[in-house]
């Protein structure tokens, strides 16, 4: 019997996925319109300067039950006023199907967030993992001086739902205090 080996097209180490199956998106401040508090600030700041880049790997078909998909997402340092950088923050369309996030460089906090408006915050720093239960959205924010790297392992047929985030928020918000430190203060 012959087995061939077949290189890898996924490394993780330098935060980077490259490929077959990749896809790469960019956010940007002009895309995350009224996401921030000081939504003012945001509309004097450069609409092409990148919040956050997303490398996804989806072996199987979108929307496919069964399968998994794998992410690695880089968060640059900054903020927006005192606010950090941080993701959108998603639902999932199926309400049930949960998640893995963990840290590859950098540190943050994972703001978790229930049906029944319960929040849990989390930290993240290279090496840890945090597991994202269903029915429960999350947002990571970028606390740190250098770019956040994390990974994430989700279900092909989990899909994204930004609407309910859009209508009612987060709850939390996380800001840089005077002594330079992360503080969380409930959503005016
Ligand atoms: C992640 C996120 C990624 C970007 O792959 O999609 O970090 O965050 P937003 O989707 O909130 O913009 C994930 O949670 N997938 O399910
Ligand atoms: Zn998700």
């Amino acid at each position: 019997m012959r087995v061939s080996i077949l290189s890898p097209s996924v490394n993780l180490f330098n935060g980077y996925l490259a490929g077959n199956n990749i896809g790469h998106s960019s956010v940007s401040i002009g895309d995350l319109v009224e996401v921030f508090r000081e939504e003012t600030i945001r509309k004097t700041m450069d609409p092409k300067a990148v919040v956050y880049e997303v490398d996804a790997f989806k072996p199987v078909e979108d929307g496919s039950e069964g399968g998994l998909f794998f992410g690695v997402t880089r968060i640059n340092s900054g903020a927006v006023g005192k606010e950090y950088f941080m993701t959108r923050g998603h639902y999932h369309t199926m309400r049930n199907r949960c998640e893995f996030y963990w840290g590859i460089s950098g540190k943050g906090l994972l703001i978790l967030l229930d049906e029944n408006r319960q929040i849990k915050v989390e930290e993240i720093s290279p090496g840890s993992v945090n597991f994202i239960p269903g029915y429960t959205a999350h947002r990571m924010i970028n606390t740190g001086d250098g770019i956040l790297t994390f990974g994430a392992c989700w279900p092909s047929d989990a899909g994204h739902d930004y609407e309910a985030i859009r209508l009612h928020g987060f709850g939390v918000r996380v800001i840089k205090n005077g002594n330079g430190e992360p503080e969380i203060l409930p959503e005016a």
